[in-house]
């Protein structure tokens, strides 16, 4: 069965939808953050860099939330993803790497500025720009599809998902850009969102 190692209240949760949505069973082993916000040291007998997600599955470890996503849509759930000779499939891969590679770095970056209060009033308006070119993108890529591949749901929404709900928390992602936090809202009344929910505890970005 697929173990997921996840840590309450981050990225991992996108691992536990993705694994409901494709309806597969999978064991979750807890790791609670401790107060400076790092994973506990148990992680790193997971995997020497101590984050999380990590999965096992048929006797491989793999790591990176846009890698294990890719691993299980191709082996447990191609219809999550488009079909691998079509011009549409690249776009797929866009987003997987996008998401942790172009969007996460400036909320990261926002997170240690407001950190650092006064002291990051520097870095403020650089890091609120680099959002808001980010958010202005990706509004303008719902106009004319609800999903982020068009017409139908994949895993590519599912990647984003974390990033934009960190967004309406530090990123600048409110009401002013309708698209996405209608497409927020659509993922949160998702059956499978929900269960993952149940299955992986408190999670304080979601709905
Ligand atoms: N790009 C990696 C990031 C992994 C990562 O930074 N995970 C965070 C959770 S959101 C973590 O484990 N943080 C705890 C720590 O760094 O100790 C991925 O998507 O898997």
């Amino acid at each position: 069965m697929i173990r997921v190692h996840h840590l309450n209240n981050l990225r991992s949760q996108r691992v536990l939808w993705l694994l409901e949505e494709l309806g597969r069973p999978y064991e979750v082993v807890r790791y609670q953050r401790k107060a400076n916000m790092l994973a506990p040291s148990e992680l790193k007998r997971v995997h020497p860099l101590g984050k999380s997600p990590v999965i096992e599955d048929d006797g491989k470890k793999l790591a990176e939330t846009g890698l294990i996503v890719e691993y299980l849509v191709a082996r447990y759930g191609p219809d999550l993803a488009p079909a691998r000779d079509s011009d549409l499939y690249w776009r797929y891969i866009y987003w997987l790497h996008y998401a942790e590679g172009s969007l996460m770095p400036p909320l990261l970056l926002k997170l240690v500025v407001n950190r650092l209060g006064l002291l990051g009033l520097p870095a403020r308006r650089f890091v609120d720009a680099q959002l808001k070119l980010h958010l202005v993108f990706l509004e303008a890529e719902l106009a004319n599809a609800p999903w982020f591949l068009g017409d139908r749901f994949s895993a590519a929404d599912i990647m984003l998902s974390f990033p934009l709900e960190v967004a309406t928390q530090r990123g600048g992602l409110d009401q002013t850009r309708p698209r996405l936090m209608d497409f927020l809202a659509r993922i949160h009344a998702r059956p499978a969102y929900r269960r993952a929910i149940e299955r992986g505890g408190a999670y304080l970005y979601g709905a």
